[in-house]
């Protein structure tokens, strides 16, 4: 790791994505069927898992941990890591998809299900949004809709080992329908909302919702 990584916000990094986003790169203008095609449009899968972030990357140790689920919902929920853990816990298997072209296959994950968390907080009738919170000052926003699907979770372990630290461990979302900007790493809250608030990367050109085999990449 580089010293900028493990600390300073990389600046240069966070304009040149912002260029690509202006320049409309990689975009080949094509859709694909997701129950045909894995391979979503402009993608190429590689066999390592790539870091990436904005070079700030939280220790965050279970004494530390630390899970809000709120905003408008019944019953809000703050846990600590034990009580994380002490969820119902589900594996699976999926793929990622990231904005700068990589797609990796067949990850094993172990974690709560969005759903066994939305059953426990109970949105209200007009809670539409949710809005991910991390230990490094990083947002993401989707919509209720795209967060309430069986294959998103909240997960603490990747191939069987605890997801490291540069990955967003202890806890990372993983929404593997949408390009991997929206699984926020480290995430300390999921604010469940009315209207919707774009987050980082969605107030710097990218589409608020990064469908991957709609080439979604760029708003
Ligand atoms: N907290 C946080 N989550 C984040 C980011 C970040 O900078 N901070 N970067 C996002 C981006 S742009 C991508 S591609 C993925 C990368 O996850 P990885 O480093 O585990 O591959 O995390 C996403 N989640
Ligand atoms: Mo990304």
């Amino acid at each position: 790791m580089t010293e900028e990584a493990a600390g300073r916000p990389r600046e240069k990094l966070i304009a040149r994505k912002q260029d690509w986003a202006r320049e409309g790169r990689l975009l080949t203008g094509t859709t694909a069927d997701r129950e045909t095609v894995r391979l979503p449009p402009g993608q190429r899968e590689v066999s390592d898992w790539p870091v990436l972030d904005l070079g700030i990357q939280p220790e965050v140790t279970a004494d530390k941990f630390r899970l809000d689920i709120d905003g408008a919902v019944a019953n809000p929920l703050s846990l600590d890591f034990a009580g994380f853990m002490a969820l119902p816990q589900t594996e699976s298997v999926s793929d990622m998809h990231c904005v700068t072209q990589w797609t990796r296959y067949d990850n094993h994950w172990q974690g709560v299900a969005a759903r066994e968390l939305l059953a426990r907080a109970q949105p209200t009738p007009q809670a539409r949004h949710v809005i991910f919170h991390a230990h490094d000052g990083y947002t993401t926003n989707v919509r209720l809709d795209q967060f309430d699907q069986p294959d998103v979770f909240l997960v603490h372990s990747w191939e069987g080992k605890p997801i490291p630290r540069q990955h967003g461990g202890p806890v990372r979302v993983l929404i593997p329908r949408l390009y991997l900007w929206k699984s926020a790493k480290w995430v300390r809250r999921v604010e469940i909302a009315v209207g919707d608030r774009p987050g980082f990367w969605e107030t710097r050109g990218y589409n608020n919702n990064a469908d991957p085999w709609l080439e979604e990449r760029y708003s």
